[in-house]
């Protein structure tokens, strides 16, 4: 049987260590026979992603800290000259300064704000200007990762939460310039998982047990469920799809108490 992704090239940012949302993703996706192409956000996490990377077939990996737009222009511009062309791009990157994410929103200073957006959301326009013409080729599939904080307010998610909204109305605007690219692009708001970046958000522990308690599923989510939407949402099974918001969250997100 072929396999769902044959023959597709992916680019996969965000992949800080193996309790990544992107690693789960970057799973799925070669699973399904995608070649795929891993950035890190600098030598700090560089080891991390090339010793993940040795279960992957011939990946490429390449320097990108979504902050520099000059990362951005040379990544693309290395992955056009290897790939040639892209099919799929995932997004899983958020960053806000710890402090910003505990206590009250109410406290959030300006600086701590424009990085919250700048890495966390604005970088998703970004990536997908840069990647439009490799996209562009024969038709392609853009994903972001959100959290139900945008949209309700999480306790401590604060400034992330903010950022969280205005990547999802990204989404609808970026999917409204993409269409006529034959480009779709789409969102997974995942229920809480326990990765790096998790961990930094004050009574993580608790909103687990939480998810655990009220869900309808009673379980929390786990990367590889989100991998495997991530797997629908970029093939060709979910072509009619763009804009959308898809949660992975054991159904937490109906629960009105
Ligand atoms: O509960 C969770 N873990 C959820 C996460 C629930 C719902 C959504 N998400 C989202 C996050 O908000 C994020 O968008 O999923 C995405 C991936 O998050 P993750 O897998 O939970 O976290 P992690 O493994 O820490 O990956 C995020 C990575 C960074 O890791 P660290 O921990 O080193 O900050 O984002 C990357 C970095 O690899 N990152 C950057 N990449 C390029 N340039 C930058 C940057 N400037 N800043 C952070």
């Amino acid at each position: 049987m072929t396999q769902l992704l044959a023959g597709k090239k992916a680019i996969v940012l965000g992949v800080a260590n193996k309790r990544s949302i992107a690693w789960a993703i970057t799973r799925a996706l070669a699973g399904a026979g995608a070649r795929m192409a891993l950035t890190f956000q600098g030598p700090r996490l560089e080891d991390n992603v090339r010793k993940l990377a040795k279960d992957l077939d011939d990946p490429l990996i390449l320097p990108c800290d979504v902050s520099e737009d000059s990362q951005i222009e040379e990544c693309f511009r290395r992955l056009g000259e290897e790939f040639g062309s892209l099919d799929i791009l995932v997004h899983s990157i958020a960053f806000a300064r710890r402090e910003e994410l505990d206590g009250e929103f109410l406290a959030t200073s300006r600086e701590g704000y424009q990085i919250a957006q700048d890495i966390s959301s604005y970088s998703l326009t970004a990536l997908a200007r840069a990647a439009t013409p490799l996209l562009e080729k024969e038709g392609g599939a853009i994903l972001a990762l959100t959290y139900l904080g945008s949209g309700k307010v999480i306790p401590n998610y604060n400034v992330m939460g903010v950022a969280k909204a205005a990547l999802e109305s990204s989404i609808r605007y970026l999917a409204s310039d993409l269409g006529k690219r034959n480009i779709r692009i789409n969102g997974i708001s995942a229920g809480p998982i326990n990765t790096l970046s998790a961990r930094g958000i004050s009574g993580f522990t608790k909103m687990l047990e939480l998810i655990r308690e009220k869900a309808p599923l009673h379980r929390n989510t786990e990367p590889a469920e989100v991998g495997d939407a991530a797997l629908f949402l970029c093939s060709h099974l979910a072509r009619g799809i763009t804009g959308e918001i898809l949660h992975v969250d054991s159904g937490y997100h109906i629960m009105g108490m």
